[in-house]
């Protein structure tokens, strides 16, 4: 990293350790336990210092209502130029994309905004049922999409824990839906964004495809996109994308002004104008060869280390992954998501419990963790790594209880986690573009 970046950083941290030097320790706490523990958190990632710049900078002052050349507000021209390059960037990383919102705060707002833009109260939706591996934002019934709409919602198969697209059809031609939402939190297979296309088409709905989490692999071609299929696209841009906190809506042209409207003023007011300069930098380095290359080690590492679990004797749901993440079912274990989350937080390893397809257990128990391998995968953690992690994580599974045992793996995964610390810069090369 650039001196310069490090000097600033380094005065940064002074100025805030002198004016709030409780906040300074907290943030330093957290600091260190990021670079100490491992993260299997599948939605999670650790941004450049490029992007942590941009996110923690001067726009945050700036008040932005509107959109570029159309602002309630004077003082907005680099405020624009901020915007316009984001909206540019994101069309290149997603070519199809007609037009492109960056304002969403959230996935969750995206996916509100897309709805508000397109159904009335009491319409109906078509989604993946969140204990199924869909998001609340879809029509959990505590949710305001679940509150506002009828929601119809379809699951996986049984047998084989993946979309049956029959299935989804016919319940589909049932509940005549205005709108088909394909996108999942907890589903590690290739989704079929072709066959929901041929299912709206059929039954005159529309269809909003949600790649939050799968975002990184579409922009680099590792997962089919749904460009030419789906009428909307929403993805947050802080999971595989490796972007700050946010969300982001992509559309046909057509639906440009509603989906516009419904973000601001219907949803939102002013723009977090730093968080849209850190996404149009993220999305920079989205478009190199080197994040096209992480995006590999992405899929890879969670392929080894869903064998190397398998190969210890956990069942994984569906029987593996063809993405970044995948879901352990540990009822043959005799153990709970709870239970397992908690016992390997306290061995640093930090995944999250997950309701498993058709779990006997509530939401807050689960017969499931979520391991996905973004995070590790920024850290230069490889293939090879995944067996060591896996056996870790058997080794504290096989006594969760045993605080001792869990004490010891704590020390080797700190040595390991240090090993590979949290890149500044992901840039190994010049951008495209
Ligand atoms: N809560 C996110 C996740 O962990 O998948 C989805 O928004």
């Amino acid at each position: 990293m650039d001196d310069t970046v490090q000097r600033d950083g380094q005065r940064a941290d002074a100025v805030l350790a002198a004016v709030d030097p409780a906040m300074a320790q907290i943030l330093a706490d957290e600091r260190r336990r990021q670079t100490e523990q491992i993260n299997l958190i599948a939605s999670e990632n650790t941004v450049s210092a490029a992007v942590l710049r941009a996110s923690g900078s001067i726009f945050t002052n700036k008040y932005a209502e509107g959109y570029p050349g159309r602002r309630y507000y004077a003082g907005c021209e680099h405020v624009d130029r901020a915007e316009r390059l984001a909206q540019q960037r994101a069309r290149e990383l997603f070519p199809g994309a007609e037009h492109v919102n960056v304002q969403p705060h959230s996935g969750s707002q995206a996916n509100q905004a897309v709805q508000l833009a397109v159904l009335e109260p009491g319409d109906t939706i078509l989604s993946m049922d969140l204990s199924q591996g869909g998001h609340l934002s879809h029509g959990h019934r505590l949710n305001l999409a679940g509150k506002l709409y009828r929601i119809v919602s379809y699951g996986v198969d049984r047998e084989t824990e993946r979309l049956d697209y029959d299935a989804i059809a016919e319940i589909a031609r049932r509940c005549r839906p205005k709108l088909i939402i394909a996108g999942a939190s907890a589903y590690s297979r290739v989704i079929d964004f072709a066959a929901f296309a041929r299912i709206a088409e059929e039954v005159g709905a529309l269809l909003l495809a949600d790649i939050a989490h799968i975002a990184g692999l579409v922009a680099t071609g590792l997962h089919p996109s749904p460009l030419p299929h789906a009428d909307f696209v929403t993805t947050t841009t802080h999971k595989t994308l490796r972007g700050p906190r946010g969300g982001m809506i992509l559309c046909r042209e057509k639906f440009a002004k509603a989906i516009d409207r419904a973000v601001m003023p219907g949803l939102q007011g002013g723009p977090l104008c730093h968080q849209i300069a850190a996404r149009a930098v993220a999305f920079r380095e989205a478009l190199t060869e080197s994040f096209a290359r992480y995006q590999r080690r992405i899929v890879e590492t969670a392929a080894a280390l869903a064998a190397a679990l398998d190969r210890h004797g956990f069942r994984i749901v569906s029987g593996g992954t063809d993405n970044h993440l995948f879901l352990l079912d540990l009822r043959p274990r005799g153990l709970t998501g709870k239970v397992a989350e908690a016992a390997l937080e306290r061995a640093g390893i930090i995944c999250n419990k997950n309701l498993i397809p058709y779990d006997p257990e509530t939401p807050f128990v689960t017969s499931g963790i979520r391991i996905g391998t973004p995070t590790v995968a920024s850290r230069g953690m490889d293939v090879d790594d995944m067996q060591r992690i896996a056996d870790w994580i058997a080794t504290v599974l096989e006594a969760p209880e045993d605080t001792e045992r869990a004490e010891r793996v704590r020390a080797e995964v700190a040595r390991f986690a240090a090993a590979h610390p949290i890149a500044e810069s992901y840039l190994e090369e010049a951008p495209v573009s």
